[in-house]
C-alpha cells in the first residue's frame, strides 16, 4: 500500500516522508494573545512546508510526563482554530495530535486529514469519532498515560508486546468500522519505555513490518538522547537523525519531527541506499 486517502487529499508513502511537529502549546508561544499563536503557528507551518514536510501535525495537548492537564475547552480553542487556518490559507496535510473525541470530530470538521492519537483511540468517544470522522488514524503504543507512563516502564519482550498492542488496538478499530487500510502504527519511542526499551525497540523495529501497515515513527529531540549521550535538547539534532535514519532502513514511511528541513535529507538519503540496486550485468 502506497497511497492513503487522507479526506480531500491522498499522502504518498512510496518513499518516506516527514511530518513537521507544530506545537500550539503556550508554552511554544508565550506572546500572549491567540491572533499572534495562530500567526506564528502559520508562519511556522510554511516554513516546514517550504523545507519538505509532507505533513503538518498539530498537538495541543503536552504529553510531558509531569504537565498539567489541558481542558478539553483549552484544547479545543487551541487545536482547532489553527487547523482551520492553515488548512484555509497553506496547501497543507495537516494531522491532528489528539485523543480527545471532540477534538477529533472538530478538527477533521476544520480540514485535517489525519488523526495522530498517542492514546490509540483508547479515550472515550475517540474510537467513534474516528469512524465518523472517515479519516486515517496513526495508532502509538504507550503503557498508561503520560503522566504515569514513566514510573516503571516494564516489559518482558518490548518489541513483542508493543506489536500485540498495536494488533489488539487494530482489531478494535477495524470492528467499530474503520477501513484496515487507513490505519498506521506507531511503536511510541519515549512513551513508557526505559532508555533499553527505547533502544532494543529500535534495533527490532523492522518487526513491526509484520502488522503490513505504515509505520510512524518519532524520535526529535526526546529525552532518549539525552540520556544516553549526556545532550541538552538543543543539542540532540544529530542523536535524532541518526535514529531516524535506522529508522527508515528498518522500514519506517513517515518521520515525525521539529527539524524538517534536516530530517528530509536524512530520509531521503536513507531511502536511496534502502532502494539501492546492483546493476545488471
Ligand atoms: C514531551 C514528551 C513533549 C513527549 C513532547 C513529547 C509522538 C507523538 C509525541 C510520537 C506520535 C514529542 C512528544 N510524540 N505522536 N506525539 N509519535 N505518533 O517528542 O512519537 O513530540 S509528543
Amino acid at each position: 500500500m502506497t497511497r492513503l486517502r487522507c479526506g480531500t487529499r491522498m499522502l504518498d508513502l512510496s518513499s518516506p516522508v516527514v511530518m513537521g511537529i507544530l506545537n500550539v502549546t503556550p508554552d511554544s508561544f508565550s506572546d500572549g494573545g491567540r491572533f499572534n499563536e495562530r500567526d506564528a503557528a502559520l508562519r511556522q507551518a510554511e516554513q516546514m512546508l517550504a523545507d519538505g514536510a509532507a505533513i503538518i501535525d498539530v498537538g495541543g495537548e503536552s504529553t510531558r510526563p509531569g504537565a498539567a492537564p489541558v481542558s478539553e475547552q483549552e484544547e479545543l480553542d487551541r487545536v482547532v482554530p489553527v487547523v482551520e487556518a492553515l488548512c484555509g490559507e497553506l496547501d497543507a496535510l495537516v494531522s491532528v495530535d489528539t485523543s480527545t473525541a471532540s477534538v477529533i470530530r472538530d478538527g477533521a470538521a476544520a480540514g485535517a486529514g489525519l488523526i495522530n492519537d498517542v492514546r490509540a483511540l483508547r479515550r472515550p468517544g475517540a474510537l467513534e469519532a474516528s469512524v465518523a470522522s472517515g479519516l486515517p488514524v496513526c495508532l502509538m503504543h504507550m503503557q498508561g498515560e503520560p503522566g504515569n507512563m514513566q514510573d516503571n516502564p516494564q516489559y518482558e519482550d518490548v518489541t513483542g508486546e508493543v506489536i500485540a498492542f498495536l494488533q489488539a488496538r487494530i482489531d478494535a478499530c477495524v470492528a467499530a468500522g474503520i477501513s484496515r487500510d487507513s490505519l498506521l502504527v506507531d511503536p511510541g519511542f519515549g512513551f513508557a519505555k526505559s532508555v533499553n526499551h527505547n533502544l532494543v525497540l529500535m534495533r527490532e523495529m523492522a518487526a513491526l513490518q509484520s502488522l503490513d501497515l505504515p509505520v510512524l515513527i518519532g524520535v526529535s529531540r526526546k529525552s532518549l538522547f539525552g540520556k544516553v549521550l549526556g545532550r541538552e535538547v538543543n543539542e540532540r539534532l544529530p542523536a535524532s537523525l541518526a535514529a531516524a535514519v535506522m529508522c527508515v532502513e528498518r522500514g519506517a514511511k513517515i518521520v515525525r519531527a521539529h527539524d524538517v528541513q534536516e530530517t528530509v535529507d536524512a530520509v531521503r538519503f536513507a531511502h536511496a541506499v534502502r532502494e539501492s540496486h546492483k546493476e545488471s550485468s
